[in-house]
């Protein structure tokens, strides 16, 4: 196995400092969701994958299962598939499992260093030496760019769990952009994306009776309290999740329960939270399953199949690059 390419935890704390800087200074304050993404984070985000209000993961498990035989055609040995924001790796394990896919090389890029050694596990537990895997701790962006082209045996790239619905419509354009620019025609597009349902559901799945998700997103404070050194009480804040039919987003904040003064040393910055000020921490868009299309061929993708979990309202939609 190759060994990981991991940036310093310096400099990932410098890169946490400047966003942190620049984002917490907005008429309405915002952080980047992938900082919800430390090792704490990730295990909350695995629980909440867990909870029967957050039907995302389910859904496309299921999806894969069904169809990974149609998939795995695609793949044969040699072939490459790379998965963008593995997680803990199940999701891609079941597809190549499934697919009975030996001798696919697996590439996964992970902002968090805990998430890719577990999808290393769980590769080698259900593939054993079947399955090549390598890792690149890195964002999806810097990923893509290292990502060597081969064009002997094509390459997927996997982008699951609705990964793409945290990115705002003209980041999400460019990113499939990037993705099409690191692929040879005939190489493949296997897309993840949650689809527009009632508001309660979408409230539920976001603002779960248990608090998962609270934690999830409160625990970016808890980060800048440990990284940044900064001075966020936690117990002053609120988790509040909003669906924004207009945008078809959920949004995470973090609200201030109180009017409070903020430091955060590291970012060299001081602000006041007035009273129910939020934080923005993240949005989750949600889809129509033309919409998907309209996002992604534009970029040199035509869809191949689209498959729609009716119960969890959920689609996986394969492209292939032309
Ligand atoms: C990782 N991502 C697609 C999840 C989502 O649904 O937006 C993260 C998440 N946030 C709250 N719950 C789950």
């Amino acid at each position: 196995m190759q060994a990981i390419a991991v940036p310093t935890i310096v400099e990932d704390r410098h890169a946490f400092a400047q966003d942190a800087r620049r984002f917490l200074q907005f008429s309405q304050r915002r952080l980047p969701s992938r900082f919800l993404y430390d090792a704490l984070g990730s295990a909350l985000f695995d629980a909440i994958c867990h909870l029967p209000w957050y039907r995302v993961t389910r859904a496309e498990l299921r999806l894969l299962r069904r169809h990974a035989n149609t998939i795995g055609q695609l793949l044969h040995a040699g072939g490459r598939v790379v998965e963008l924001g593995c997680g803990n790796g199940e999701k891609l394990a079941t597809l190549l499992t499934q697919a009975n896919a030996r001798g696919v090389h697996a590439h996964l890029i992970d902002l968090s260093e805990a998430a890719l050694a577990q999808s290393v596990q769980t590769l080698a537990t259900v593939a054993g030496s079947a399955i090549r895997v390598t890792t690149d701790l890195a964002t999806y962006e810097d990923g893509l760019l290292a990502l060597p082209r081969e064009n002997a045996a094509p390459t997927l790239i996997a982008l699951l769990g609705s990964n793409i619905g945290n990115f705002d419509r003209p980041e999400a354009e460019a990113f499939v952009g990037l993705i099409r620019a690191t692929l040879y025609p005939g190489d493949y597009l296997l897309l993840g994306a949650d689809l527009v349902k009632p508001e309660r559901e979408l409230l539920l799945a976001y603002d779960d009776p248990l608090g998962l998700t609270a934690a999830f997103n409160k625990n970016i404070l808890l980060r800048m309290n440990t990284e940044l050194g900064a001075n966020f009480v936690i117990e002053r804040f609120t988790h509040r999740a909003v669906w924004n039919a207009e945008a078809s987003r959920v949004e995470m904040h973090i609200v201030s329960l109180v009017a409070q003064d903020v430091e955060v040393p590291a970012a060299t910055l001081r602000f006041r939270l007035n009273e129910g000020e939020t934080i923005w921490t993240e949005s989750s868009y949600k889809f129509e399953p033309l919409s998907i299309l309209q996002l992604v061929e534009p970029a040199g993708f035509v869809q191949r199949c689209q498959w729609i979990d009716a119960p969890g309202r959920f689609a996986l939609t394969l492209f292939e690059a032309v």
